[in-house]
């Protein structure tokens, strides 16, 4: 059988969005919330989730997101908002939300959905809701989530920092028993804006 990649297109943080996320994360951590924290140096945006990839149908994908991104003109976001999934009655995953050029987004979410169908990548169900992860909380985690619709006010009030997106990255998941591991498999370019 074929190798299989776990694979995800995502767009990457620059490093003061990165050092909010983990200063956030310590923050909480402090006030004694369990959970499982992200990574933040290998935090990101993920676009699409394409799950265990065969290797022989890579370059296929690489070729056809290239061409696609080519034809987009970067574009910027910002952090805005907090929140978690599903909602706050069972918090699942606690995040940091984005504002800005969304209609852009969504395009750039629309295209990657469409170039990897017509590949063969099912598309995903449910509607796209850009974020940022910061945690995920397994339901023994919820009675160690003090305070939790204060800190989501508080995550909310921060000022926004931004996200220019130039370019998608095609991340490698592994998962490990410590956790998953990223690694940057290709970078996919964003027309430059003039
Ligand atoms: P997230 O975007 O909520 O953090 C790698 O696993 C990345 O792909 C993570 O950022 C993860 O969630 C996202 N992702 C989206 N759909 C997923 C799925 N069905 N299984 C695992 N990860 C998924």
């Amino acid at each position: 059988m074929d190798e299989q990649w776990r694979l995800f297109a995502a767009i990457e943080l620059p490093e003061p969005v990165r050092e909010r996320i983990g200063q956030e994360i310590e923050r909480l951590r402090r006030l004694g919330w369990q959970a499982k924290w992200v990574s933040p140096q290998g935090s990101h945006l993920t676009v699409k989730f394409y799950g265990s990839v065969p290797l022989p149908a890579l370059p296929r994908l690489q070729e056809a997101l290239r061409a696609e991104l080519a034809r987009m003109s970067a574009f910027s976001i910002e952090t805005a908002g907090a929140g978690v999934f599903p909602h706050l009655a069972r918090p699942r995953v606690l995040w940091l939300g984005v504002d800005g050029e969304l209609e852009a987004l969504a395009s750039l979410h629309q295209r990657v959905e469409g170039v990897s169908l017509e590949l063969g990548f099912p598309a995903e169900e449910r509607p796209f809701h850009p974020h940022l992860t910061l945690a995920r909380f397994r339901p023994e985690d919820l009675p160690s989530l003090r305070g939790l619709s204060r800190q989501l006010e508080r995550l909310a009030a921060l000022p926004p920092l931004p996200i220019p997106v130039q370019a998608l990255t095609l991340y490698r998941s592994e998962l490990r028993r410590t956790g998953a591991v990223y690694t940057v498999v290709d970078r996919f370019e964003l027309e430059a804006v003039r």
